[in-house]
């Protein structure tokens, strides 16, 4: 029996250290997150997206645009809303459709859908970073406006000409000038053909919306939502950045909302397909959330059909928890949201029991302290966990509830290896928690606040205690011997 249980965790454990560390999908889960677009900067993986509000209005209440980052593909920072509509003083307030960001001479431009008078329209904004602050750079639509006029998708060629296209039903382009913010020549439009775009049930063509326009290889890909609603998505190709194209199939059948959104990109030779669907509990058709799935392109350059699911991309490298992270880095989280506000992010909204995950953290061989910067307004706890939630905990800020920012830290007990690291927050019923940045130290550190620290004080005390009565004892014993000797005399 017993070489049975030693043959059983040996198999668990091999099978748990074999199994990679895998995303989920949907990739956030701390606000809605449609039309995603991602991008690479510096080797750092972004990509942009709209936010649905939770109030519904009825349409698509879309109060602005965020940006996310990762490096390994599992765990991303939040850098919060990059920009507002109504930063476009000609733009309204919920109209943060699609976004696609592209860098050029060290300048950041950001092309968005947005509604103004007389229906939708091209704008841009310009920035000196991926994550702003952006600035409307023309003050007006760079085009439209018009009610076809949506999902600006831009790419630089080879030879450094810039190309935007756009549209729904119709595919839009046009050449951008070096400046990126003023067009070459004006808008023109395909043929829409089912030569170029495939067939649409009933008539027409598949291309619908949310065009996706990149180069790999030499061939010109145009990636689309297909086939009207529930969209799906189909691609054409082309030897030609403005066509013709040519349709070459579905690459994703309709999945749980009824628009899609597509992005591609390769990142450290992984080429990833973006999308979005209802994947969030309280989701809905205009509550959308970004999945990621990894492909391989066929031998000649083909996409295959990929499927929708909930298990995302493989972790590319383990996460470092030492040195300063952003509260708003997560693979996963229950309950709490981001909160931009003067342009500082936190994570805020989290109450008793909510907590924040990072997966595949590496604490090589062993982490000592750690420090953060969180707010509460109660006298709770922050607790460390490894593995789960409730897992090994590790360490724990004892929290004031003085309802300011603070520091604190804590020593922690043996951690070293890789795990999943859970920041599980306990207070009372209506806490209210902020937590801005943390660290992990390989040092002690001083005047730790935490009850791992407390622990080494209680010991200490213990000790003493322990010692002390060790003495009365001595000194006791002694005296009754003495005692003994005079009796015996
Ligand atoms: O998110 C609003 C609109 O829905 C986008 O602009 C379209 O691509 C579709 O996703």
């Amino acid at each position: 029996m017993k070489k049975f249980f030693a043959v059983f965790a040996a198999l668990l454990i091999i099978f748990t250290l074999a199994v990679p560390v895998h995303a989920e999908n949907p990739v956030v889960q701390s606000s809605f997150t449609p039309d995603p677009a991602p991008v690479v900067f510096d080797g750092v993986l972004y990509f942009y997206c709209g936010e649905d509000s939770e109030e519904d209005n009825g349409f698509y209440n879309m109060t602005d645009w965020h940006c996310f980052s990762t490096t390994d593909m599992v765990n991303w920072l939040d850098h919060g809303v990059i920009m507002y509509p109504e930063d476009f003083e000609w733009a309204e307030p919920g109209s943060a459709w699609a976004a696609q960001c592209i860098e050029r001479n060290g300048k950041y431009y950001l092309y968005v859908t947005v509604t103004t008078d007389g229906g939708r329209a091209i704008g841009v904004a310009v920035a000196d970073s991926p994550t702003g602050p952006f600035k409307d750079a023309l003050g007006k639509p760079l085009c439209g406006p018009d009610w076809a006029y949506i999902d600006p998708t831009v790419m630089i060629d080879d030879d450094g000409q810039a190309y935007l296209y756009f549209g729904n039903p119709t595919s839009f382009y046009c050449k951008l000038n070096e400046d990126m913010i003023s067009l070459d020549g004006g808008v023109m439009q395909h043929d829409m053909t089912v030569k170029s775009f495939g067939p649409m049930p009933g008539g027409g063509t598949s291309y619908t919306e949310g065009p996706w326009l990149y180069k790999r290889n030499g061939i010109y890909y145009l990636v689309y939502a297909s086939n009207g609603v529930p969209e799906g998505i189909a691609y054409s190709t082309s030897d030609s950045p403005v066509g013709p194209w040519e349709y070459q199939g579905l690459i994703m059948n309709p999945g749980s909302s009824t628009t899609i959104h597509p992005g591609i990109i390769e990142y450290k030779g992984h080429d990833y397909f973006f999308y979005h669907g209802v994947l969030l509990p309280n989701g809905g058709w205009n509550k959308r959330s970004t999945a990621i799935m990894e492909f391989d392109y066929e031998e000649d350059g083909s996409i295959p059909l990929i499927e929708h699911s909930i298990l995302g991309v493989e972790q590319l490298e383990n996460f470092n928890p030492f040195g300063k992270h952003e509260a708003e880095t997560m693979s996963n989280s229950s309950g709490v949201k981001s909160v931009t506000s003067d342009k500082r992010v936190y994570i805020g909204s989290i109450s008793d029991g909510d907590y924040i995950k990072l997966s595949g953290v590496d604490f090589e061989d062993g982490a000592k302290s750690f420090s953060a910067n969180i707010y509460s307004d109660t006298k709770g706890r922050l607790e460390i966990h490894l593995d789960s939630q409730y897992g090994k905990k590790i360490g724990t800020i004892d929290l004031d509830g003085s309802s300011k920012f603070k520091d604190v830290s804590c020593a922690l007990s043996a951690n070293s290896g890789v795990h999943d690291l859970f920041f599980t927050f306990m207070g009372t019923r209506d806490s209210d928690f902020r937590f801005d940045y943390w660290e992990f130290s390989k040092e002690e550190t001083a005047g730790s606040s935490g009850s791992s620290s407390n622990t080494v004080i209680y010991c200490a005390i213990g000790a003493a205690v322990v010692l002390l009565a060790a003495i009365v004892i001595v000194i006791i014993v002694k005296s009754s011997k003495k005692r003994t000797a005079k009796a015996d005399k």
